[in-house]
């Protein structure tokens, strides 16, 4: 097969998006277009689209590889989407992206389109380590290193809150009113804490700017949510055998999605509620229950379960003794959170159980172990002080803590020879690699990213030093097997 998709007209009717793609206008820029932006921002503007029409079509933004532009332009933005879930598999060719460009070389294209009068939305999956954030103080880190670049020449922004402050200056000199900016990655009130990254950052450029975009720029909060792994050549062969076509972009996920937002959008939005997403006052709860519960349990499965020889995260919960553990993990997580009106969080766990036990989705546990230092405080260190103040015990984080820890002291001594990737992946192997347990939890508990409270818990840290003394020194099955011999787990 050689022909390649690039018009709707080739694709069987099942899979067709109902809708001419050209009918409809662009509304948003949407800066990362990785997989997860393919199977879950982009399908709920595509089924929008479909249902009432709308110019809120999306042109993606490449920050800084050229691949996804080059698979998706010669296709004109199309590509195929396929959600496996317990009840089949679902091919659907999505028909939202108006066009694909790179701002790596040359950001006046990205910056035009932001700056656009059109333009009432720039979203964002970039992963967390790409935004440049300085948590601690809610500002940008001046050290990071897109920031520091665009600090130094803010007319040709390369980084994430270089684009955003320039594009938002353009417009504030174009008297167009500023855009929302839409977060979509897995940080807790991601908003709130873009809002500060960009209004620090402009204010080192620019103090009036800085002001104009605090009275002027909304940046709504979300909880995103959809399981996708990284698409391989089965995805892309399984996508030319539904739709007869090849098809370099496809990509496979979940039948399940999620999408909490905080309706805050002065330019207008999507209905997205009409085809799923909930718009709502207050998302940070929504925020913390799928840090903690969904990614949390993520993190610890992924490094128990990689160092246990378990490629895929269906492997883990097919292995009695971690599945166990990350039963513990739910239940223990579940217990630091508020409640929410409406969700029963043992429903939300069992949903979690049959969504990490899908036999079609090939979820690498590599894939979800990196950049940890970015993930850890919001997934698993956070909750300890909450499972303090509720009284839960804290074992199940300080195993997750220690899991980590052993996965980025890259010691080979039960596993071939891995990559740590990890923004401060010098800093932690230099930290970690061959030395004593108990050197390690001492500088390790003191870096920055370890919030205040659990630096100073002593008795957190005596928990994770014996476990990480076993993880460090023989097979990770074995301290899989005695942590599920723990009083709590009814195995
Ligand atoms: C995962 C997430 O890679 C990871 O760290 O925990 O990408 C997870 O699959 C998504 O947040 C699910 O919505």
């Amino acid at each position: 097969m050689k022909e390649r998709l690039s018009r709707i007209d080739q694709v069987p009717k099942d899979y067709r998006p109902g809708y001419e793609p050209g009918d409809y206008g662009t509304g948003i820029v949407h800066l990362g277009p990785g997989s997860f932006f393919k199977a879950h921002l982009a399908a709920f503007t595509d089924e929008l689209i479909e249902k009432q029409g709308g110019d809120w079509r999306i042109l993606s933004v490449s920050l800084r590889s050229r691949k996804t532009m080059e698979e998706l332009v010669p296709q004109n933005g199309l590509y195929t989407l396929i959600a496996k879930s317990a009840e089949g598999r679902h091919c659907r060719v999505i028909g939202a992206l108006a066009d694909a460009i790179c701002s790596a070389d040359n950001p006046e294209p990205a910056l035009a389109a932001m700056a656009a009068r059109t333009t009432k939305i720039v979203s964002l999956t970039v992963t967390e380590k790409a935004y440049g954030l300085d948590r601690m103080v809610t500002g940008c880190d001046p050290e990071h290193p897109a920031v520091a670049a665009d600090l130094l020449n803010p007319e040709e922004p390369r980084g994430v809150l270089g684009l955003i402050t320039r594009a938002l200056k353009l417009r504030r000199e174009a008297k167009l009113p500023a855009f929302a900016v839409l977060c979509c990655d897995n940080l807790p009130e991601n908003g709130r804490l873009l809002r500060g990254a960009v209004i620090d950052f402009a204010q080192r450029v620019d103090k009036d700017l800085a002001r104009w975009i605090a009275g002027n720029a909304a940046f709504p909060s979300t909880m995103v949510d959809r399981i996708t792994p990284a698409p391989n050549e089965d995805t892309r062969r399984e996508a030319a055998e539904a739709i007869g076509v090849q098809d370099s972009a496809a990509v496979e996920t979940e039948g399940f999605r999620q999408w909490v937002i905080e309706d805050h959008f002065p330019q207008g939005r999507p209905d997205w509620d009409v085809v799923g997403a909930i718009f709502t006052k207050d998302v940070s709860s929504f925020e913390t229950m799928k840090l903690r519960m969904l990614n949390g349990s993520h993190s610890m499965l992924a490094y128990a379960g990689f160092h246990a020889g378990c490629k895929y995260v269906r492997d883990v919960m097919s292995d009695a003794a971690l599945a166990n553990l990350v039963k513990r993990h739910l239940d223990a997580a579940s217990k630091t959170l508020r409640p929410i009106e409406g969700i029963d969080y043992s429903e939300y766990a069992d949903c979690l159980i049959e969504r990490f036990r899908n036999p079609a989705i090939a979820h690498e546990t590599f894939q979800i172990a990196m950049d940890g230092s970015e993930k850890m405080p919001q997934r698993i260190l956070s909750a300890v002080s909450d499972a303090r103040a509720a009284g839960v015990d804290i074992r199940p984080f300080a195993f997750a803590t220690a899991a980590w820890i052993r996965h980025v002291s890259a010691s080979t001594h039960d596993c071939p020879a891995y990559e740590i990737r990890d923004p401060k992946a010098d800093e932690l192997k230099k930290l970690a690699k061959g030395r004593h347990s108990i050197d390690i939890v001492a500088a390790l508990r003191r870096l920055q990213f370890v919030p205040g409270s659990v630096r100073a818990d002593d008795e957190f840290w005596s928990i994770v030093n014996p476990l990480l003394n076993d993880m460090l020194t023989k097979p990770m099955t074995d301290a899989i097997a005695r942590e599920t011999l723990q009083p709590e787990i009814s195995l």
